[in-house]
């Protein structure tokens, strides 16, 4: 693996890794390293100094620094054409992929109805077209509780918030009447036997 040149401080980036040629004909700050080869021409064919080729790490994901670059090595056993992307989504359709066509003469042949580019023909006959039942068709979520059933929980919820409220309106409404009725008896010394006995 080779690095870029960072700030030591903030990290920052401040050059690509130089054992990359990014140009590919163009100025280097133009250049998205398309085409990409080694600075050093003596370092093509796989002789590049410095790598642990006895018992390197084995891996099927890599973190590539930014501004640096990562030599892998395959083991070519498993003819195919293998993509190799980062893993950022938009990365990867921006073209910060690669397929990796190994052993083609030995690919495995598709199968005879294999679909092919323009020959493809959507064969509705053998699919089932009866509608889903509606029920079934429903998304989970919906199976759960239906509308019918919402508007019902709902429904008996605010008949209740309104049952309740007129049933404290009362409550308060009998309160007072008994406060008043109470205060008038005690005015007229009809419910104050004290009051009367010691006037
Ligand atoms: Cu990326």
């Amino acid at each position: 693996m080779g690095y870029g040149s960072y700030n030591e401080t903030t990290g920052k980036i401040m050059g690509d890794n130089l054992d990359i040629d990014c140009r590919g004909g163009k100025e280097r700050s133009k250049s998205f390293c398309n085409n990409a080869t080694w600075s050093n021409s003596t370092w093509f064919g796989g002789n590049v100094p410095g790598l642990e080729l006895t018992n390197p790490p084995r891996k099927d994901t890599i973190i590539v620094p930014s501004g640096g670059y990562v030599v892998v090595r395959i083991k070519a056993d498993n003819p195919g054409t293998w993509f190799m992307h980062c893993h950022i989504d938009l990365h990867a359709s921006d073209g910060m992929a690669l397929v990796l066509n190994e052993s083609f003469p030995h690919h495995p042949k598709p199968p005879k109805d294999f679909p092919r580019c323009v020959d493809f023909e959507y064969d509705m006959s053998n699919r089932n077209m009866e509608p889903v039942p509606e029920k079934e068709n429903m998304k989970p979520a919906e199976k759960m509780v239906s509308n019918e059933q919402f508007w019902v929980v709902t429904g008996c919820l605010i008949a209740g918030i309104v049952l309740l409220g007129f049933i404290i309106v009362c409550m308060v409404c009998n309160k007072e009447k008994s406060k008043k009725q109470y205060e008038m008896k005690y005015a007229t010394g009809q419910d104050n036997k004290v009051f009367t006995v010691n006037s």
